[in-house]
C-alpha cells in the first residue's frame, strides 16, 4: 500500500486528512540474543515489513486509535487518564508510547491515529516495538520535540517495560529506529554506541531465509522474565554490574563461583553470545560468510543447550536447513518459537523450505511461513 492509501484510510475513518504518515520496521536479529538486558552487544537488521501510522492532532485530550488489523472498532482514551496497564490489548502499545512521553514531561494534545502493520504479530519480529516506535517518531516530529533516536528507543523500551509490563531490553526499539538500508546495526546496549555494518547479501551471492515457525511467543510471560532474573542473579553473585562484564577468557573461573547449573548455563550463554556478536561483526566486515554462518549455528546451539529457549520446531528448522546445505541457521528473537533465520545460497532455498514444510506437516505442527529479506531502512516519515 502507498502512503496515500494510509492517509485515505485515515480520512475515511475520521473525516479529515492526517497531518502525516510514519512507518517503523520490524527486525530480525542476526546474532546477540538475550544480551541486551545484560548490557551486551546485538546485531539486528530492519525488515521491509513495518508498522505504519497516520496521525492528526486534536484540540482536546482525547486519543482515538484504529488498527487495520483490529476488529474494526476505535479505541478511545484520554492522555490524562493514562497509567500503566490502563489500555489493554494491541492499543496498549500506542497508549504506552504516549504515556512515556507524558511521563517525560512533554505536554501532549489528543490524537486521531490509524495503524496498519504488516509485521506478523507474535512471530518474534518485533511487531510491538515497531508500533511504539512509529507512534514515538510521529509525536517527536509533529510536536518538534527533537529527541535523538537512541533516546526514543530507550523511551519505547520504558513504555514496554513499565506500561505494557514486558521486561524486554532495548534491541528491538533501537533496530526499528536506527537501522539503515543495506546494513546490520552493531549496538552496544550499555552506552547505545552503534555502527552500521554493510550487509549486501545479494552481492555475496547469498540470501537470508526467514522461517516463521508459527509457534507464538510472548514476552510478558514468565519464561523471558525468568531468564532475565537468572542473569541478574548471576551478575550479582559474580559482583559485576551486568553479565557483559564477565571476561570471556575467564569464563570458567566465573562459572565455578556460581551455585547451580541453571545459573552457569545462563551465564555461559550470555558471555559466549556477546563474544559471538563481536566475532560475527568482524566476519561480516571481512565478508567471510562461511565463518559467519558457523557462528550463527553456534548461537543456536547455545540458545538450545544453555539458555533453553529453543523449541522442537525451531531446532528442526535449523537442523533441516543445515542438512540442506545452508551456511548457518539460528532461532532469532526472544525465543520459545518465533522465527529461524537461515543464511544460504539462493538455489538451496526452495529445497530447504519444502523440506521444513514437509517435516512440520508430518509432525502435525502449524505450517511454517518462509520468506527472504534484505536489510531495510529504519523508521521514517512517509508523507
Ligand atoms: C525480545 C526482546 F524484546 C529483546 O529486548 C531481546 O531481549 C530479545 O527478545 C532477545 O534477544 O525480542
Amino acid at each position: 500500500m502507498s502512503a496515500t492509501s494510509y492517509a485515505d484510510a485515515f480520512a475515511a475513518l475520521y473525516g479529515r486528512r492526517p497531518e502525516g504518515v510514519w512507518q517503523a520496521p520490524g527486525r530480525v536479529n542476526l546474532i546477540g540474543e538475550h544480551t541486551d538486558y545484560n548490557d551486551g552487544f546485538v546485531l539486528p537488521m530492519a525488515l521491509p515489513s513495518a508498522a505504519r501510522i497516520a496521525v492528526a492532532r486534536r484540540d482536546d485530550d482525547l486519543v482515538r486509535v484504529h488498527s487495520a488489523q483490529g476488529d474494526g472498532g476505535v479505541t478511545e482514551f484520554t492522555i490524562a487518564s493514562l497509567k500503566p496497564g490502563s489500555v489493554p490489548g494491541w492499543a496498549a502499545y500506542p497508549a504506552g508510547a504516549l504515556w512515556v512521553l507524558r511521563e517525560e514531561g512533554h505536554p501532549l494534545p489528543g490524537f486521531d491515529l490509524h495503524l496498519d502493520s504488516d509485521v506478523p504479530f507474535g512471530a518474534g519480529l518485533s511487531s510491538s516495538a515497531a508500533l511504539q516506535c512509529a507512534v514515538l517518531l510521529a509525536c517527536d516530529e509533529l510536536l518538534g520535540l527533537g529527541i535523538p533516536r537512541p533516546t526514543l528507543a530507550r523511551l519505547a523500551q520504558r513504555a514496554e517495560n513499565d506500561y505494557v509490563g514486558a521486561p524486554v531490553g532495548v534491541m528491538d526499539q533501537t533496530a526499528s529506529l536506527c537501522c539503515t538500508e543495506g546494513a546490520a546495526l552493531f549496538l552496544d546496549t550499555r552506552d547505545m554506541a552503534q555502527r552500521q555494518v554493510p550487509l549486501d547479501l545479494l552481492a555475496a551471492g547469498l540470501r537470508l531465509l526467514i522461517v516463521d515457525t508459527r509457534v507464538e511467543h510472548g514476552h510478558a510471560d514468565g519464561a523471558y522474565r525468568n531468564r532475565r532474573e537468572g542473569c541478574e542473579r548471576s551478575a550479582a553473585l559474580l559482583g559485576v554490574r551486568a553479565l557483559r562484564d564477565v571476561d570471556a577468557d575467564k569464563l570458567d573461573e566465573a562459572l565455578a563461583q556460581l551455585p547451580d547449573e541453571e545459573l552457569r548455563r545462563l551465564t555461559r550463554h550470555v558471555v559466549t553470545e556477546n563474544a559471538r556478536v563481536l566475532r560475527a561483526t568482524e566476519l561480516l566486515t571481512a565478508g567471510d560468510f562461511a565463518a559467519l554462518g558457523r557462528i550463527l549455528t553456534e548461537g543456536h546451539a547455545s540458545q538450545r543447550d544453555d539458555f533453553a529457549i529453543s523449541c522442537p520446531q525451531s531446532d528442526a528448522a535449523v537442523e533441516l536447513a543445515l542438512a540442506g546445505g545452508a551456511l548457518g541457521a539460528r532461532q532469532t528473537g526472544g525465543g520459545f518459537g518465533g522465527c529461524v533465520i537461515v543464511l544460504t545460497e539462493p538455489d538451496r532455498i526452495e529445497t530447504i523450505a519444502s523440506t521444513i514444510k514437509s517435516h512440520y506437516a508430518a509432525q502435525g505442527w502449524n505450517a511454517p511461513a518462509c520468506f527472504t529479506a534484505t536489510p531495510a531502512a529504519g523508521a521514517r516519515r512517509l508523507l
